[in-house]
Protein backbone atom coordinates (compact mmCIF):
# COMPACT_ATOMS: atom_id res chain seq x y z
CA UNK A 1 0.00 0.00 0.00
CA UNK A 2 1.09 3.57 -0.78
CA UNK A 3 -0.35 6.95 0.40
CA UNK A 4 -0.44 9.13 -2.66
CA UNK A 5 -1.40 12.34 -3.01
CA UNK A 6 -3.87 13.84 -5.49
CA UNK A 7 -4.89 17.44 -6.90
CA UNK A 8 -8.54 18.00 -8.21
CA UNK A 9 -9.62 20.70 -9.92
CA UNK A 10 -13.03 21.54 -12.09
CA UNK A 11 -13.72 24.80 -13.69
CA UNK A 12 -16.92 24.20 -16.20
CA UNK A 13 -20.25 23.40 -14.95
CA UNK A 14 -21.16 21.96 -11.37
CA UNK A 15 -17.92 22.43 -10.17
CA UNK A 16 -18.50 21.16 -6.60
CA UNK A 17 -20.98 18.21 -8.59
CA UNK A 18 -17.82 17.18 -10.29
CA UNK A 19 -15.45 17.05 -7.53
CA UNK A 20 -17.75 15.53 -5.51
CA UNK A 21 -18.21 12.79 -8.46
CA UNK A 22 -14.91 12.51 -9.10
CA UNK A 23 -13.93 11.53 -5.66
CA UNK A 24 -16.63 9.33 -5.04
CA UNK A 25 -14.71 7.65 -8.58
CA UNK A 26 -11.79 7.40 -6.78
CA UNK A 27 -13.08 4.29 -4.77
CA UNK A 28 -11.44 2.54 -8.20
CA UNK A 29 -8.00 3.34 -7.42
CA UNK A 30 -7.73 3.09 -3.68
CA UNK A 31 -9.29 4.85 -0.54
CA UNK A 32 -9.48 8.13 0.24
CA UNK A 33 -8.00 9.01 3.79
CA UNK A 34 -8.02 12.51 4.05
CA UNK A 35 -9.73 15.52 2.01
CA UNK A 36 -9.82 18.73 2.29
CA UNK A 37 -11.85 21.80 2.26
CA UNK A 38 -12.55 23.08 -1.52
CA UNK A 39 -10.62 26.07 -2.78
CA UNK A 40 -12.17 28.71 -4.94
CA UNK A 41 -8.95 29.95 -6.83
CA UNK A 42 -7.90 32.30 -9.77
CA UNK A 43 -6.88 30.71 -13.09
CA UNK A 44 -3.13 30.23 -13.34
CA UNK A 45 -0.79 29.85 -16.57
CA UNK A 46 -4.01 30.32 -18.75
CA UNK A 47 -5.67 33.08 -17.26
CA UNK A 48 -8.31 33.53 -19.43
CA UNK A 49 -10.94 31.04 -18.75
CA UNK A 50 -12.86 30.43 -15.06
CA UNK A 51 -12.25 29.95 -11.76
CA UNK A 52 -11.26 26.86 -10.31
CA UNK A 53 -12.35 24.85 -7.53
CA UNK A 54 -9.74 22.95 -6.19
CA UNK A 55 -8.99 20.41 -3.76
CA UNK A 56 -6.17 17.76 -2.52
CA UNK A 57 -7.33 14.14 -1.23
CA UNK A 58 -4.61 11.86 0.45
CA UNK A 59 -5.64 8.18 -1.69
CA UNK A 60 -3.98 5.36 -0.05
CA UNK A 61 -3.69 2.58 -2.98
CA UNK A 62 -1.83 -0.59 -4.04
CA UNK A 63 -1.45 0.40 -7.90
CA UNK A 64 2.15 1.18 -9.27
CA UNK A 65 2.39 4.83 -10.16
CA UNK A 66 1.65 4.23 -13.91
CA UNK A 67 -1.45 2.17 -13.23
CA UNK A 68 -2.57 4.65 -11.46
CA UNK A 69 -2.40 8.24 -13.63
CA UNK A 70 -4.18 5.40 -16.11
CA UNK A 71 -6.92 5.31 -14.11
CA UNK A 72 -7.61 8.31 -13.46
CA UNK A 73 -7.40 9.66 -16.60
CA UNK A 74 -9.99 6.80 -17.24
CA UNK A 75 -12.10 8.61 -14.63
CA UNK A 76 -11.80 12.30 -16.39
CA UNK A 77 -12.68 10.13 -19.64
CA UNK A 78 -15.89 8.52 -18.28
CA UNK A 79 -17.02 12.12 -16.42
CA UNK A 80 -16.60 13.29 -19.92
CA UNK A 81 -13.45 15.68 -20.26
CA UNK A 82 -12.42 15.88 -23.92
CA UNK A 83 -8.67 17.66 -24.31
CA UNK A 84 -8.60 20.54 -26.39
CA UNK A 85 -6.70 24.03 -24.91
CA UNK A 86 -3.32 22.75 -22.67
CA UNK A 87 -3.65 24.22 -19.61
CA UNK A 88 -6.92 25.40 -20.62
CA UNK A 89 -10.87 24.64 -19.16
CA UNK A 90 -11.69 21.49 -17.85
CA UNK A 91 -14.87 19.89 -16.22
CA UNK A 92 -12.29 17.92 -14.05
CA UNK A 93 -8.39 17.22 -13.75
CA UNK A 94 -7.18 14.48 -11.83
CA UNK A 95 -3.31 15.02 -10.99
CA UNK A 96 -0.94 13.14 -8.85
CA UNK A 97 0.82 15.34 -6.75
CA UNK A 98 3.07 13.12 -4.72
CA UNK A 99 3.45 8.85 -4.32
CA UNK A 100 5.37 8.25 -1.22
CA UNK A 101 8.40 9.44 -1.34
CA UNK A 102 8.91 8.02 -5.13
CA UNK A 103 11.10 10.63 -7.53
CA UNK A 104 10.24 9.50 -11.57
CA UNK A 105 10.46 11.24 -14.36
CA UNK A 106 9.26 9.73 -17.88
CA UNK A 107 7.36 10.73 -20.75
CA UNK A 108 4.29 9.97 -19.63
CA UNK A 109 4.38 10.71 -15.78
CA UNK A 110 6.59 13.12 -13.20
CA UNK A 111 6.70 12.25 -10.15
CA UNK A 112 6.23 14.95 -7.85
CA UNK A 113 4.46 16.95 -10.15
CA UNK A 114 6.60 19.36 -11.70
CA UNK A 115 4.50 22.29 -11.36
CA UNK A 116 3.52 21.92 -7.28
CA UNK A 117 6.04 23.77 -5.29
CA UNK A 118 5.06 26.81 -7.85
CA UNK A 119 1.24 26.65 -7.36
CA UNK A 120 -0.67 28.09 -4.51
CA UNK A 121 -3.75 26.60 -5.74
CA UNK A 122 -2.37 22.86 -5.40
CA UNK A 123 -0.61 24.25 -1.79
CA UNK A 124 -3.04 25.89 -0.07
CA UNK A 125 -5.39 22.11 0.08
CA UNK A 126 -2.52 20.23 0.48
CA UNK A 127 -1.38 21.80 3.46
CA UNK A 128 -4.68 21.54 4.83
CA UNK A 129 -4.38 17.62 4.67
CA UNK A 130 -0.49 17.19 4.57
CA UNK A 131 1.48 20.18 6.19
CA UNK A 132 4.56 17.99 6.88
CA UNK A 133 4.70 15.61 4.07
CA UNK A 134 8.47 16.54 2.82
CA UNK A 135 8.95 17.40 -1.14
CA UNK A 136 11.42 14.24 -1.71
CA UNK A 137 13.42 16.18 -4.05
CA UNK A 138 13.15 20.14 -2.67
CA UNK A 139 13.76 18.91 0.58
CA UNK A 140 11.25 21.58 1.94
CA UNK A 141 7.49 20.62 3.90
CA UNK A 142 4.37 21.44 2.34
CA UNK A 143 3.57 23.73 4.76
CA UNK A 144 7.67 25.44 4.35
CA UNK A 145 6.50 25.49 0.35
CA UNK A 146 3.33 27.77 0.77
CA UNK A 147 5.51 29.80 3.13
CA UNK A 148 8.86 30.12 0.13
CA UNK A 149 5.01 31.00 -2.31
CA UNK A 150 5.23 35.11 -3.95
CA UNK A 151 2.45 36.38 -3.34
CA UNK A 152 -0.05 36.77 -5.91
CA UNK A 153 -2.65 34.10 -6.73
CA UNK A 154 -5.81 34.49 -5.39
CA UNK A 155 -7.24 31.39 -3.26
CA UNK A 156 -9.95 31.28 -0.86
CA UNK A 157 -11.24 28.20 0.78
CA UNK A 158 -15.22 28.00 0.61
CA UNK A 159 -16.39 24.93 2.33
CA UNK A 160 -14.90 22.83 5.11
CA UNK A 161 -14.05 19.49 4.74
CA UNK A 162 -16.97 17.42 5.59
CA UNK A 163 -17.49 17.55 9.38
CA UNK A 164 -16.88 14.35 11.85
CA UNK A 165 -19.43 12.33 13.68
CA UNK A 166 -19.02 14.65 16.75
CA UNK A 167 -19.15 18.10 14.72
CA UNK A 168 -22.54 17.01 12.91
CA UNK A 169 -25.79 17.46 14.18
CA UNK A 170 -25.70 20.24 16.63
CA UNK A 171 -27.36 23.05 14.54
N1 LIG B 1 -4.89 23.86 -13.62
C1 LIG B 1 -4.10 24.11 -14.65
C2 LIG B 1 -3.76 25.46 -15.06
N2 LIG B 1 -4.23 26.47 -14.20
N3 LIG B 1 -5.40 27.20 -12.31
C3 LIG B 1 -6.11 26.92 -11.21
N4 LIG B 1 -6.51 27.91 -10.42
N5 LIG B 1 -6.46 25.65 -10.89
C4 LIG B 1 -6.10 24.60 -11.66
O1 LIG B 1 -6.42 23.42 -11.32
C5 LIG B 1 -5.33 24.86 -12.82
C6 LIG B 1 -4.99 26.19 -13.12
C7 LIG B 1 -3.54 23.02 -15.45
O2 LIG B 1 -3.75 21.78 -14.92
MG1 LIG C 1 -3.37 19.78 -13.84
MG1 LIG D 1 -3.96 16.67 -15.40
Amino acid sequence: MTLAYLSLGSNLGNRDARLADAIGRLATAGTVVALSSAYETEPMEVIDQPWFLNCSVALETSLDPETLMQQLLQIEQAMGRRRTQPRGPRIIDLDILLFADLVRSTPDLTIPHPAMHQRRFVLEPLAEIAPDIMHPLLRRTVKQLLEDLPPGQIVRRVRRAAPTTEESGTD
